[in-house]
């Protein structure tokens, strides 16, 4: 018997028509058949001991690689109208590699559900670095090979994931691949990043392609106290983890002092990096709380933060936790979205939340459902705000390789037994699956 899942909450809000409504998934994440593509720099990171929290790796991760038909009905039958997923630049590079996007495009297609791809996820082929400049152009090859493949059914593409949380994690702080602990030395990464961003707009653009837009982590950043260092070490890291990935690219210029520390004179890449977008993908977890630096090593959210940064990442009290310690705090979506509305105005262009979601063990996952009912109506009220907002997708389809947590950390609304490889529908699937009827 279905069961209500309004009867506990006011009715959901309704969306506009032609909303999209989706999951993502990441390629390294869920795939496996890590024997059928080049090696990845995570290939490199989690060979090395002491890497990931469960010492395993994504060799099969749930094996979506030759499963993805059940996965594709499993996204059928959940009804959402769009899956975004990402193309392993490493897979694309092997011989034949592309044929297995080639497939799930096709399965998705006939299933009625609009393939969204991300062309990089963090998989950077073996040997590459993005503190290397070249990087970005040999991106730009990579995505010119996949848009000529796929883009006959392919329309929306993004071209990355995340570059904050890469610089961060990847290169400042060495807590994921390629492990480098370069603190502000790793900015370089960044600007490559967003360099490469820019070129892959213009490769897809000459393809034909109209709809392109990127995937960026972003949240609110609230100071600890109303004293002055603490408000100025709240500015300095949301500049760092906000603005220095959307100025760029909303605005054409890094924010005041990053500049500067970017790689060479970086006028005439700016130009390539805020090539306009067809939409802006917000990549929406939690908020975070940011105090004057108090010169001692912290442990914050698994990660031990250097005494030198210039802030303090603080616990916020009083709200619900996940299981990964992260705050849920679904007004922070709402207080995103209308900040970026008004600092932006015009420049932003319509956003799609392209990530949202919580780890947290069992099938039985109430947690999960009100997290994801009161995020939807976060968003729902940014909306009613006046941010133009066009599609929202949950992170996850599957359990799957949460990075340096390994299988550990739990974000999807299907449940994966990484024994036998079962896929097992959560109770927050069908709560989605009956949201996304209220929406038809
Ligand atoms: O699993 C990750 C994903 O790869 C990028 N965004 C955050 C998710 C949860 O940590």
């Amino acid at each position: 018997m279905p069961t209500d899942p309004y009867a506990s909450r006011t009715a959901p809000p309704r969306f506009p028509d032609g909303f999209l409504w989706g999951v993502s998934t990441s390629a390294h994440q869920i795939e496996g058949a890590a024997d059928l593509r080049e090696p990845s720099v995570w290939d490199t990171f989690t060979a090395a001991p002491g890497r990931v929290k469960d010492g395993s790796t994504a060799a099969v991760a749930c094996d979506h690689y030759h499963r993805y038909r059940e996965d594709v009905a499993l996204l059928a039958d959940l009804g959402v109208n769009a899956y975004r997923f990402s193309v392993s630049w490493p897979r694309a590079a092997s011989p034949g590699g592309l044929d297995f996007y080639d497939r799930l495009t096709d399965e998705l297609c006939a299933a009625g559900v609009r393939p969204v791809p991300t062309l990089y996820h963090w998989d950077l082929p073996a040997g590459l670095d993005w503190l290397d400049r070249d990087t970005a152009s040999r991106f730009a090859d990579h995505v010119s090979r996949v848009a000529a493949r796929l883009g006959d059914r392919i329309t929306r593409w993004i071209t990355l994931n995340e570059p904050a949380e890469h610089t961060l994690l990847g290169h400042a702080l060495g807590a994921h691949a390629p492990g480098g602990r370069l603190l502000f030395d790793a900015l370089p990464a960044a600007h490559h990043q967003l360099l490469a961003h820019g070129l892959a707009v213009r490769a897809l653009r000459a393809s034909g392609a109209a709809d392109i837009g990127i995937a960026n982590s972003h949240g609110p950043t609230w100071p600890a106290s109303g004293d002055r260092a603490d408000i100025e070490a709240a500015d300095f890291y949301d500049t760092l983890l906000n603005r220095l990935f959307a100025d760029p690219l909303l605005l054409g210029a890094y924010p005041a002092g990053l500049g500067d520390l970017m790689p060479g004179d970086v006028t005439a890449d700016l130009e390539v990096i805020s090539e306009p977008l067809d939409f802006y993908g917000v990549n929406y977890y939690a908020p975070t709380r940011v105090g004057a630096p108090q010169g001692t090593e912290i442990e914050f959210g698994g990660l031990t933060l250097p005494a030198e940064l210039p802030f303090t990442v603080l616990d916020i009290e009083g709200v619900p936790v996940t299981d990964f310690g992260w705050p849920v705090v679904p007004e922070g979506l709402t207080e995103l979205l209308t900040g970026f509305r008004d600092r932006y105005g015009d420049r932003l262009p319509p956003v799609v939340i392209t990530e949202n979601g919580c780890s947290g063990d069992g099938l039985d996952d109430q947690d999960r459902i009100a997290y994801l009912d009161g995020h939807l109506r976060a968003l729902h009220r940014a909306l009613e705000a006046g941010v133009d907002v066009r599609g929202y997708f949950v992170w996850s389809l599957l359990d799957n390789f949460e990075w340096a947590e390994g299988y550990t950390r739990r974000f999807g609304l299907v449940h994966v037994d990484f024994g036998t490889l079962a896929r097992t529908p959560k109770a927050s699937y069908g709560w989605y699956r009956d949201f996304l009827r209220t929406q038809r």
